[in-house]
């Protein structure tokens, strides 16, 4: 049994086209009008394959293909996400949730009668682009967090996630978790560069890094660009470039897989000539160990207190986001690899560097993943890529893996 590979191709392909921005990017950030244009595809591909499709409070998506010859409780899910960062690839979590929704065609196709109900989720917010925290939805599903405080979330453009939500149509009325899956498996491009370089097709992700998001806000003193000596400024940008030289030597010496970004940062009153009074930052730090993860924001709180007190700056820090690393379920990490020899693809057990709705979805069931290889390693950038026949072998292993865990 096969996934009808053409389909999956053509709809990939005509579901990167939907969201794009009066430049062309894709940019179907969560909750926005480019998002609803993506959640009213997908609900209308659901609604064709038969499923009957339940959103939640917080918007997450789940069509649910449950047949007469279900007699067992709980459903086997599949998922990811459908909103993407701006200037996103076509993959990033659209190839998991339409390769799910692929494999029930193919089973409905194939005559397949589960004994268990089978659902493909698409959760909201994964990315967390305007609404921190990330996997917002799957982490509002598996109870990590409450619906009431996701939906009072205001966004970087000061908008009120839950009228937002309302705005574009998908408060749903059922309560997240209202589906207690038997297992949980997330296809999802790699976007590393480690299969491509190994030439495998086939990564079997077996663990998943902490994250830890913080907002930063440094305030030193606005004053004229051409007359104040540098030593009378308290200059917010100079403190900043502090910080991520700071990090930068800090992780690289530090090692073990650990990663650090500051993607975001506003100057005030961002004027060429006035020394910056403000600058607000994001930081995103990484690593599959915990306790360097914790050590690493130690020694970022211990860089902002010097800066504070021997520069004379007023330092605010605001928690976005905090996740432990994740091990994903042995047995179904087992299954995964079983069904990828069966297949004859050679896998590799892999850590997950990005975040996932999987490791959300561990909370409440076993969950695991499969990743195919990216190209150049490339992600969250229109370059990013897939080879064709990646995407299918992906697709077909899953197919296998919940086909297993359904009869
Ligand atoms: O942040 C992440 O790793 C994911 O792309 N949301
Ligand atoms: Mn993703
Ligand atoms: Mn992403």
């Amino acid at each position: 049994m096969n996934i009808n590979s053409a389909r999956l191709m053509s709809r990939l392909k005509e579901y990167g086209d939907i969201g794009r921005d009066s430049q062309g990017r894709l940019a179907r950030i969560a909750f926005t009008d480019a998002d609803k244009l993506g959640r009213d595809q997908l609900v209308t591909w659901m609604q064709a394959a038969g499923l009957n499709v339940e959103v939640d409070k917080i918007g997450n998506i789940h069509g649910l293909w449950e047949p007469e010859s279900v007699v067992e409780s709980r459903p086997i899910m599949m998922g990811s996400h459908i909103d993407t960062v701006l200037n996103a690839g076509i993959y990033d979590g659209n190839y998991g949730v339409l390769a799910g929704l692929e494999v029930i065609l193919a089973l409905q196709e194939a005559g397949f009668k589960p004994s268990r109900g089978i659902v493909v989720s698409a959760f909201s917010n994964e990315e967390g682009a305007h609404y921190a925290p990330d996997m917002m939805g799957s982490l509002v599903y598996s109870g990590g967090y409450s619906v009431k405080k996701a939906l009072a979330t205001i966004g970087l453009n000061g908008l009120v996630l839950g009228s937002e939500l309302q705005r574009i149509g998908y408060a749903g009325l059922n309560e997240p978790g209202f589906i207690q899956p038997k297992a949980y498996i997330e296809l999802h491009i790699e976007q590393g560069p480690v299969l491509e370089n190994l030439e495998l097709p086939i990564g079997v992700v077996e663990n998943l890094q902490g994250i830890s998001w913080q907002r930063i806000t440094i305030e030193g003193v606005a004053n004229h660009a051409g007359t104040t000596p540098m030593s009378m400024r308290a200059d917010a940008g100079i403190a900043t470039a502090q910080v991520m030289l700071h990090l930068k030597d800090y992780v690289t010496q530090k090692g073990n897989g650990m990663v650090s970004t500051i993607g975001t940062i506003l100057f005030e009153p961002n004027i060429i000539n006035v020394i910056p009074s403000k600058s607000v930052f994001s930081v995103d730090l990484r690593s599959p160990c915990e306790s360097d993860l914790k050590d690493a924001e130690l020694s970022l709180a211990q860089c902002l207190n010097e800066i504070e007190e021997i520069d004379g700056f007023n330092i605010s820090v605001e928690r976005l986001a905090r996740f432990e690393p994740v091990t994903f379920d042995r047995n179904l990490v087992e299954s995964i690899e079983k069904a990828s020899n069966g297949r004859g693809f050679i896998s590799k057990r892999m850590t997950s560097g990005a975040g996932h709705d999987a490791q959300m979805m561990a909370r409440i069931c076993p969950s695991a993943m499969i990743f195919v290889p990216s190209k150049d390693g490339i992600s969250h950038n229109p370059r990013e890529y897939t080879e064709e026949q990646h995407l299918i072998n992906g697709a077909n292993l899953l197919l296998d893996s919940i086909k297993g865990l359904a009869i």
